[in-house]
């Protein structure tokens, strides 16, 4: 199997010891300027580990040098040792840290909107679904930015849209924090089913046993708004097997931790009124109550109804879900803060704006857009 590896190599000695690894085809290193790429061998010792291309460039701690090379995942890990033993040190990208703007081709040639596109660039690689980078970054390319530059003619008529823009803030947050959904309820009532439904791929096994589901299974899922994670639990009851009673605990668990519990119940065989386990899953804070397998036995009144078997209610299942997590009316279109600098700014524009205060309004607006003196978001134009 081929693919391609970019090996980043940074630091005050990132440029010698690349050198030490590197042999270029034709031109010596030295005579290569910053950014130009340069063909040549990656070797240990005497053996090549494969071609490569790289480049070097000058960063804020020393130098930055990048390694393409194409020999797949095994001459990549050779490659990692080698530099290991050339005195480089090997750590794992951090998908939450924040992107160096510096690196990113957008900041050299200069960010429109400089502060709001900063940080977009921060808070996208939290962004884990492709609904959910969409719109991240329309609203640099066009929602909050747009809003921001239109409201400068006339801040006093906008002043509601500011308002509404600032209080999406908190819908914005769900999207990019990942809430925890957790299916529980009693055993063979269809929760595998639907979690593998909800999450569109058979993470869980489904049979017709009881306690087919022990450990937890967790999946990614894309519901539609907010990426959640779907977590399956066992079957809440009391059995006496000692493997079973230490599932029935760990779903216990998911339960107290989760953002949002989807309580599931067969609608063909409903539990009783008395049963402790569903007595207890009803009292949580944040439930959903869902009938399953109503392709056999309607829903009860006001009970969402959803069918693993035929489909039947699963949109709906997911709009509640979005709705419930309180991302649910989040249009991708629509002006929305996604850091708490800009909901600020918006929100004590919005009230300026409404008093009359126009130029101060704009000032604002102007630092949402670009940052300002003493604004933690300061954008220092390369
Ligand atoms: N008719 C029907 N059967 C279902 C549905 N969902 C699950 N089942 C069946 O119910 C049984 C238990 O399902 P499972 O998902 O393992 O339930 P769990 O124990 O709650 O995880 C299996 O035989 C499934 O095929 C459904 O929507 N309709
Ligand atoms: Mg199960």
């Amino acid at each position: 199997m081929g693919g391609i590896a970019v090996i980043v190599v940074q630091g005050p000695d990132a440029g010698a010891v690349v050198r030490r690894v590197f042999r270029p085809h034709r031109r010596p290193l030295e005579s290569l300027e910053p950014d130009r790429l340069c063909l040549g061998s990656l070797v240990d010792g005497g053996e090549v580990l494969d071609e490569a291309l790289v480049t070097f460039t000058p960063a804020p701690d020393g130098t930055r040098a990048e390694i393409n090379i194409h020999g797949g995942p095994r001459i990549a890990q050779r490659a990692l040792l080698l530099l290991e033993r050339e005195g480089a040190a090997v750590v794992e990208p951090d998908p939450l840290g924040p992107i160096d703007p510096d690196h990113w081709p957008l900041a050299a040639g200069g960010l429109n909107n400089p502060a709001i596109g900063r940080e977009l660039l921060q808070r996208l690689p939290r962004a884990m679904t492709a609904g959910v980078v969409t719109c991240l970054t329309r609203q640099w390319s066009a929602g909050l930015s747009r809003l921001a530059r239109d409201a400068m003619e006339d801040p006093g008529a906008r002043a509601e849209d500011l308002a509404a823009a600032a209080e999406r803030y908190e819908a914005m947050r769900v999207l990019l924090a990942v809430p925890e959904v957790v299916l529980a309820g009693p055993p063979n009532a269809g929760k595998s089913s639907l979690a593998n439904a909800l999450a569109g791929r058979a993470a869980s096994i489904v049979t017709d046993q009881p306690g087919t589901t022990r450990d937890w299974v967790r999946t990614l899922a894309d519901l539609g708004g907010p990426p959640v994670w779907l977590t399956d639990t066992a079957g809440l009851w009391a059995p006496d097997d000692p493997i079973d009673r230490l599932a029935v605990d760990r779903a216990w668990q998911r339960v107290d931790r989760a953002d949002l519990v989807v309580a599931v119940f067969d609608a063909s065989a409903p539990p009783a009124a008395e049963d402790p386990h569903w007595t207890r899953l009803l009292a949580e804070r944040r439930v959903l109550v869902v009938a399953g397998k109503i392709d056999l036995a309607p829903a009860p009144p006001g009970v969402l109804g959803v069918s693993a078997r035929d489909g039947q209610g699963l949109a709906d299942l997911r709009r509640a879900i979005c709705r419930r997590l309180g991302a649910g009316d989040l249009d991708g279109d629509a002006p929305a803060a996604f850091t708490e600098r800009q909901a600020a700014l918006l929100a004590t524009a919005a009230i300026v704006a409404r008093q009359g205060e126009a130029a101060q309004a704009r000032a604002l607006l102007t630092e949402l857009l670009e940052g300002g003196e003493g604004s933690a978001a300061a954008v220092e134009q390369p």
